[in-house]
């Protein structure tokens, strides 16, 4: 956008003024943030005019998405605006700091990890494409809560996120569409066979555009989060009919819950229902939007496929298949056949995970009662399905059993997204080997060209540009600026990988985050870092494949050791946490007790001479990884193999130049091939290790146990008052891994684990080996920018004909 620093301060202030009716230096932040924020929406919302007319014509693609975990969005909107050098320079000016303005900002949490966070940044590389692609969501009353630690212990908190308002949504409601459930479904034969769907709840979907605005080009493209309401006809409420007044308060409130929060817990049947509703609700909605918008294109249903792609991003948005037959059938008088090869050439399908527990089922119960006519449709699907396995396996029951969508009293979500699709995908190699040859094999018999693989990506506008503009600017003197389009470039990088002024200049930036980080830590939480030391970063989710438990353990050994030798030459290192645990997953909410716990007993023993600190950053969210990626030298990717589809953590922190110490699991696979082996660390079961001792039925940890005895010194302290805290209290770690077989191989990993810790030291002390790892590590990093992965569904699957044309990367290694 073309505008000068003097034209933005009369226009900023100018703003101030009619905003808040005084002079900018009696204004708070939070008030500065207002008018920064609101002077942004307003030279978005004419480009967006624009991009949509421009868009008319193209095939649209919808991505349908349970999460989108945004992360806070001024800043990007004033990097993609190609405003951001133009507003720091007129803030330095007015003697305002921006920084201080941008944390004012919410940080909106409408997502928990991994999955979330990648749709968000699809949606951030389809817009810098060019491509006109849509993501469809929920607008959550509440995001995804905040975490305080109190005594250790996680506290779950509601995220209030829109209690000031959320200045870049735009609430449509005159295209509010209507949403039923429960009821009864009627056969009518009038002709033609119809349903009569009667006495169903009727519910509001009303949708909040966000712009997504394209880097340094003309396309704005659209986040749809769609909030449920109830009919303000519904409202019956006086003093003379109290019980109509009751239920109709029970029924807002009913209503309500459906977009009130992300994740409902499901340990119950009513918090399974909701979660149903949640997943019918977005489908619904979007796609009668979508059926909508093709209509005022003048564009017939028949050609459905060759004008709009969906996108189903898991399997939560998996009920796009029938509700799509729904529409077709019931809708729009759609003969079966026809509605069902335009649905499968439409719609398309990302598997993030092969882990047991995470693939969708529903009681067949539950969800004929909510959805009655949805169960029909699907039933009549199953059906037809088992018809055609049938045929090509006569008399096997076993196997058209296996494969069926409805059996045993339950609809597996997973088998109807692949039959109701043109495309399934896995998102990284091994993932999708994993689920080929494994997981669903049979499927991939049966359909062997739906399968195909598209490792995941990250926006580097993000996680670089924004969390490391030093970073940036160091890149493009050196590489010149076209690495921000073509980050490929980026491996101009590496004839200066040994250069030692380079390396200089590099290790300065990270020296001044790291102090920077330091500092941010102290005053979070009291604990005094040192910025000198070797920064180790484990920030995710906390969950059993991904081992906190090991990290943990390993500190404990090597605090053992400093213990037994306090002289010890050993790298001072800190050790950053950070994650949230599911609040109904009890393990993982004591992992973070058991660590904080850890970092308690390290922190305060004087003995050890600061060598080695802990901390556990509470209330880990977009923001606060961006704040840790420039300042990380090692990043923790130590995933039981086969575990962890892909990782995304992993493409972010080699993007800023931390090494990966890390298993051979998902995208850690492909980050080794493309950066060498020299430049990682890897050790540990390989994925085929794992799922042998699995079919295996698992291992004995006792052996380990009884003969490693630095793993039997540190399980030991987990239940002999080492740590603070009551001795039994982390006695269910304790018997996860002896009494209930150590199922994500922690202990069977362990001595590989500190052998390889070892190893990264011994290279971190070769100062200048060091800092060439990390450069060629930010050097290989363009093949996992968003950018590519998306640019591969764009052609492979979507067959979108951009407005651009197709860039072209470091083509990504074949599946
Ligand atoms: O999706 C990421 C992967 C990661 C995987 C994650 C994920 C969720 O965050 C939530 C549900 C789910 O099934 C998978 O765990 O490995 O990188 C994006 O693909």
């Amino acid at each position: 956008m073309n505008i000068d620093k003097e034209e933005f301060q009369r226009q900023y202030l100018d703003k101030v003024a009619k905003l808040h009716g005084k002079p900018l230096e009696e204004t708070s932040d939070g008030e500065r943030y207002q008018a920064l924020s609101s002077l942004i929406r307003d030279y978005i919302g004419q480009r967006w005019l624009l991009s949509r007319r421009r868009q008319r014509q193209g095939k649209q693609v919808y991505y349908l998405s349970i999460e989108f975990l945004l992360g806070r969005l001024t800043d990007m909107y004033l990097i993609n605006l190609g405003l951001r050098d133009t507003v720091a320079a007129a803030f330095f000016d007015l003697g305002v700091d921006l920084a201080a303005i941008l944390e004012s900002e919410e940080d909106p949490g409408l997502g928990n990890g991994g999955l979330g966070r990648l749709a968000a940044c699809y949606l951030d590389s389809m817009a810098a494409e060019s491509l006109p692609g849509h993501g469809c969501g929920l607008r959550y009353r509440y995001g995804f809560f905040e975490q305080d630690f109190v005594n250790g212990r996680q506290i779950e908190v509601p995220d209030d996120w829109l209690k000031t308002g959320f200045i870049y949504e735009f609430r449509r409601s005159d295209e509010a569409v209507e949403i039923r459930f429960g009821g009864t479904v009627t056969p009518e034969l009038n002709g033609k066979l119809r349903y009569r769907h009667e006495n169903y709840e009727s519910v509001l979907a009303v949708p909040y555009d966000v712009p997504v605005v394209g880097h340094l080009n003309d396309t704005v493209n659209t986040l749809r989060l769609w909030s449920a309401e109830p009919h303000r006809t519904d409202f019956v409420c006086s003093a003379t009919n109290r019980n109509d007044c009751l239920k109709t308060i029970e029924y807002k409130n009913d209503v309500e819950a459906i977009t009130s929060v992300l994740y409902p817990d499901d340990s119950t049947r009513d918090g399974r229902v909701l979660r149903l509703k949640q997943h019918y609700f977005l489908t619904s909605a979007s796609l009668q939007a979508i059926l909508a918008d093709l209509a005022r294109r003048d564009i017939p249903l028949t050609r459905l496929s060759d004008h709009v792609a969906v996108h189903i991003n898991d399997t939560h948005p998996a009920l796009a298949v029938p509700e799509l037959m729904r529409l077709l059938i019931d809708e729009h008088g759609m003969g079966w056949d026809e509605a069902w090869s335009l649905t499968v050439a439409t719609i398309s399908y990302t598997n993030h995970t092969i882990m047991p527990e995470a693939l969708e089922t529903w009681p067949v119960d539950l969800f004929q009662a909510l959805l009655p006519r949805i169960f029909v449709i699907v039933n009549e699907i199953n059906e037809r399905f088992c018809r055609e396995l049938w045929q090509r396996y006569p008399g096997d029951w076993d196997h058209i059993r296996a494969m069926a969508v409805i059996a045993d009293g339950t609809i597996r979500m997973a088998h109807l997204a692949i039959a109701g699709s043109h495309s399934v995908n896995g998102v990284a190699q091994l993932h999708t080997r994993i689920l080929k040859e494994r997981v669903m094999s049979d499927f991939h018999q049966f359909y062997p060209d739906k399968f195909n693989n598209k490792t995941n990506g990250v926006t580097h506008r993000r996680f670089l540009i924004k969390a490391n503009p030093q970073l940036a600017a160091l890149l493009g003197e050196t590489v010149g600026e076209q690495w921000v389009q073509y980050p490929c470039d980026l491996l101009g990088l590496l004839p200066h990988a040994a250069d030692p002024a380079f390396q200089d200049k590099l290790a300065a930036i990270r020296r001044w985050h790291k102090s920077k980080l330091a500092a941010q830590i102290l005053d979070a939480t009291g604990v005094r870092i040192d910025p000198d030391s070797i920064f180790d970063t484990h920030v995710k989710r906390i969950h059993g494949y991904k081992r906190q438990t090991l990290n943990a353990f390993h500190i404990m050994h090597l605090y053992n050791r400093l213990k037994a030798d306090p002289g010890m030459d050993l790298t001072p290192r800190t050790f950053i946490f950070g994650g949230k645990a599911a609040p109904a997953y009890r393990l993982a909410k004591l992992t973070i007790r058991f660590i904080n716990a850890l970092a308690d007993k390290i922190n305060r023993d004087k003995t050890i001479n600061d060598k080695i600190k802990v901390v556990f950053l509470e209330n880990y969210n977009v923001s606060l990884l961006e704040k840790l990626l420039p300042a990380t030298d090692v990043s923790e990717q130590i995933p039981t193999a086969s575990r962890e589809a892909c990782g995304t953590g992993n493409m972010k922190f080699i993007m800023n130049g931390s090494v990966i110490i890390g298993t051979l699991d998902g995208g850690n696979i492909e980050i080794r091939n493309a950066v060498g082996e020299d430049n990682i660390i890897t050790f540990g079961l390989t994925a085929d290790e794992v799922l042998n001792i699995y079919e295996r039925g698992g291992y004995n940890p006792w052996d380990i146990y009884c003969g490693d005895e630095r793993v039997k010194t540190v399980l030991d302290q987990l239940v002999n008052g080492f740590l603070p805290g009551g001795p039994d209290e982390y006695r269910p770690i304790f018997d996860s891994f002896l009494h209930h077989g150590d199922h994500f191989l922690v202990l069977k990993d362990f001595a590989a684990y500190v052998d390889a810790q070892k190893e990264l030291e011994r290279r971190y002390r070769d100062r200048r080996h060091w800092l060439s790892m990390s450069v060629r590590n930010i050097a290989h990093s363009g093949k996992f920018s968003g950018d590519r992965t998306f640019t591969e569904y764009a052609v492979d699957i979507w067959r979108l004909r951009p407005e651009a044309p197709v860039r072209c990367y470091c083509s990504a290694d074949e599946d």
